[in-house]
């Protein structure tokens, strides 16, 4: 036998928890066939011609990528028909997403990035999909904006594809993190990394360095004196890193260590921060907690955060947590 399979770990989570229907299973695996389809279609690249641009631009005003809208389209069909969800939400489509009349609704609601760190598609570099699972509100049928407001700490579910030199799953349900390989010889994720913890620890940090002069004087400190090394405030040495996908970011910190931060900054004042909370900051906290690290704005744990747009942009400082903590510190003027 291969190992343990992603569809047998759900079914004995499934089991820890009284009077599951099933629905929450169903929907996870629908989720999982979704990002095999999206691995098989990534992984094709320039020979099926799913590269460059879309010649569109999202909610956010960003440039469009074919692979955006393809692993877009490749969420909301394998998610719109099983009777799981109530509605979906994505970075690459402006409002919620109806599940359609000719299907039944369920109680929760499914929201994505599908293709996250898409700039990198048409250079190779790694890019991935993230999720987050919301209860629908109770009596919800028709649910608006409004009914996906929730703070990050009522997921009940969230992850991340990575589609690297090897496609990985990385799953939380709230009782710790696992992390699961596609076997594509089977087609099936494997329990690779069970129970995952990021070490408290680091001397690793991921920033986009090109933004330095618009960062907040507590963000400026801390690069310092990592840069200062042995020799500065930290006495010892630091090493940078910067994907510019956060999924790739988040899953070398949860496999070492390290510290990622998109801070606010003054570049476009206009803006709390790069990344979005709803399907890339709360999902990632989610993940990053479970694992026993810390996920701030700098100044608020992010999944205490109350949404108040669908598309809203909060600062990210996540990972090990000494380290988070310190930064943190920073904040506090301390
Ligand atoms: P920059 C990708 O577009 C993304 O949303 C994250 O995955 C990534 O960490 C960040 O933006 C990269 O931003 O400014 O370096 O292009």
């Amino acid at each position: 036998m291969n190992g343990k399979t992603i569809t047998q770990f759900i079914i004995e989570q499934q089991r820890q928890v009284s009077g599951a229907s099933g629905a929450f299973t169903g929907l996870v695996n629908d989720v999982v066939l979704a990002c095999k389809i999206i691995s098989n279609t990534v992984s094709k690249g320039a020979l099926v011609g799913v590269l460059g641009s879309a010649g569109s631009e999202n909610v956010q005003g960003e440039t469009q990528k074919k692979l955006d809208v393809i692993s877009n389209d490749i969420m909301i069909q394998s998610n719109e028909w099983a009777g799981r969800l109530a509605a979906m939400a994505s970075e690459e489509m402006d409002d919620v997403y109806s599940i359609p009349a000719q299907y039944p609704r369920g109680k929760y609601l499914l929201l994505f990035d599908p293709l996250d760190g898409s700039s990198n598609i048409d250079v190779n570099v790694s890019v991935g999909t993230i999720f987050s699972i919301l209860r629908c509100p109770a009596g919800v049928t028709n649910p608006l904006v409004r009914d996906f407001l929730q703070p990050g700490a009522t997921q009940v579910c969230a992850g991340y594809a990575l589609y690297g030199p090897s496609t990985m799953l990385v799953l939380t349900l709230g009782r710790g993190v696992n992390g699961f390989t596609l076997d594509r010889d089977i087609g099936e994720f494997i329990l690779t990394h069970p129970d995952i913890q990021i070490p408290v620890d680091t001397e690793e940090f991921a920033i986009n360095a090109s933004n330095e002069r618009f960062w907040e004087q507590p963000v400026q400190r801390y690069v310092e004196e990592c840069l200062a090394g042995k020799d500065g405030p930290r006495a010892k040495n630091f090493n940078m890193r910067w994907i510019a996908s956060m999924v790739a970011e988040v899953h070398r910190i949860l496999m070492r260590g390290g510290v990622f931060l998109y801070p606010k900054d003054t570049k476009d004042p206009s803006k709390a921060g790069k990344l979005r909370l709803m399907y890339e900051a709360n999902p990632m906290s989610f993940i990053v907690e479970q694992a026993g690290g810390t996920s701030s704005t700098g100044r608020e744990r992010i999944m205490d955060m109350l949404p108040n747009a669908l598309h809203q942009r909060v600062p990210v400082i996540l990972g090990s947590r000494n380290e988070v903590e310190r930064i943190i510190g920073y904040h506090m003027g301390s």
